[in-house]
């Protein structure tokens, strides 16, 4: 425990040396823990951590724990759940990643979109006494206590793909995405869509508490106040689940059929429950629809509809970071310097027909070019 600490104390000490704004949204730089020993005198050299599979170079440390597994580095990784397409792509690239050959044992545990069952799933990793924790948080709110008692543990932890309330000095590094942002380019895309066009919006959100929720509603609304034109007739949470989807979108006709011109789906799965929903009741969407509909994830099927018009623009969120994580845990382990805040970039499609300075049009080799 004791080599854990001093680990992870000597790259606090050289994160802070290295740490690099993330350049937008409010995602977290990580500041040395509190007890990091002082930096050293002389600011150690910015380096890039080794990318995952990169053979360590000859002069690097042995990794400091020989953990008695035969060297291979415990990771458990808290996930959200299973709750849509992107979760999927996300797990696999964890499993693709963090496998024995690179080096580790992958603890997955998919907490179902429970919050008790993830602190639970965390406080289990640290009773293993796991070299390193990832959390997918479902919810920004609640991490405090148990990331106290994993500091105590001396176990360092990364936050991946949402973002929490803690202050960054709980954590050791965080790989994401800037889902303000995301939500900044869907309503920059309507407004040159509409080009001053009314719009009638309805919104289906995320799971209520995410940060992915809360950054893709912040960047859409901040945008769309400034135009008296829009207006947001209704919000509701759809889980980002494809049942979900289609309950609100169901529940909005109801309310709303006639009224509405904008449908803005927070994830892939809701705007599949959504289109079912208006099949159903026969309202046509896409860009030969009287409804616009806006997906965010950008996933293969959510592309495969943007390429056939059924979406009219769909923002892409980048669940492929296992890579991104690994770097840092490699980097973590050899006591090298690390990036505390790494952005996955993003970027947005629309259907064929459209262009856009936003977003790239759909094609057949884009879609046949993507990696999830
Ligand atoms: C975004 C991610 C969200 C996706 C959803 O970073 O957390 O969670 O947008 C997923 O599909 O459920
Ligand atoms: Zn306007």
């Amino acid at each position: 425990m004791l080599r854990k600490k001093l680990a992870v104390l000597f790259a606090a000490a050289m994160v802070a040396a290295t740490v690099a704004g993330c350049g937008g949204g409010d995602a977290q730089t990580a500041a040395p823990a509190a007890d990091a020993a002082p930096a050293a005198d002389t600011a150690a050299p910015a380096e890039t951590a080794p990318a995952a599979d990169a053979a360590p170079a000859a002069d690097t440390a042995a990794p400091a724990d020989a953990s008695a597994d035969g060297g291979l580095i415990s990771v458990g990784y808290a996930q959200v759940g299973h709750e849509s397409d992107w979760r999927t792509a996300n797990t696999q690239n964890y499993q693709n990643t963090f496998t024995a050959d690179n080096g580790y044992e992958l603890q997955l545990v998919d907490c179902d979109n429970d919050n008790a069952a993830q602190l639970e799933a965390v406080r289990n990793f640290i009773g293993q006494e796991l070299d390193y924790i990832v959390i997918a948080p479902i919810e920004t709110a609640g991490w405090d206590t148990v990331l106290q008692e994993a500091q105590d543990a001396g176990i360092p932890v990364i936050i991946a793909d949402r973002e929490i309330d803690a202050d960054a000095s709980m954590y050791d590094a965080w790989v994401g995405t800037n889902t303000k942002n995301e939500g900044i380019t869907a309503a920059n895309w309507l407004a040159e869509y509409l080009d001053g066009k009314e719009a009638n919006i309805l919104v289906i959100e995320g799971t209520v508490g995410a940060s992915a929720t809360l950054g893709r509603t912040e960047g859409f609304n901040e945008v769309a106040s400034s135009h008296s034109e829009w207006k947001i007739l209704d919000s509701q949470s759809g889980d980002f689940t494809q049942a979900g989807g289609q309950e609100v979108m169901e529940s909005f006709i109801k309310s709303y059929e006639g009224q509405f011109n904008v449908v803005v789906c927070q994830n892939d799965n809701e705007a599949y429950g959504a289109m079912d929903a208006m099949d159903a009741a026969g309202i046509t969407y896409g860009v030969d629809g009287d409804v616009i509909l806006i997906s965010f994830d950008a996933t293969h099927d959510g592309l495969q509809y943007t390429l056939d018009g059924k979406i009219n623009c769909n923002v892409e969120c980048n669940p492929i970071q296992a890579d991104v994580v690994a770097s840092v845990i490699q980097a973590m382990h050899s006591g090298s310097a690390y990036e505390a805040t790494t952005l996955v970039n993003d970027e947005a499609f629309v259907a064929p027909g459209i262009t856009s300075q936003y977003a790239t049009t759909m094609t057949d080799e884009v879609l046949a070019g993507r990696a999830y």
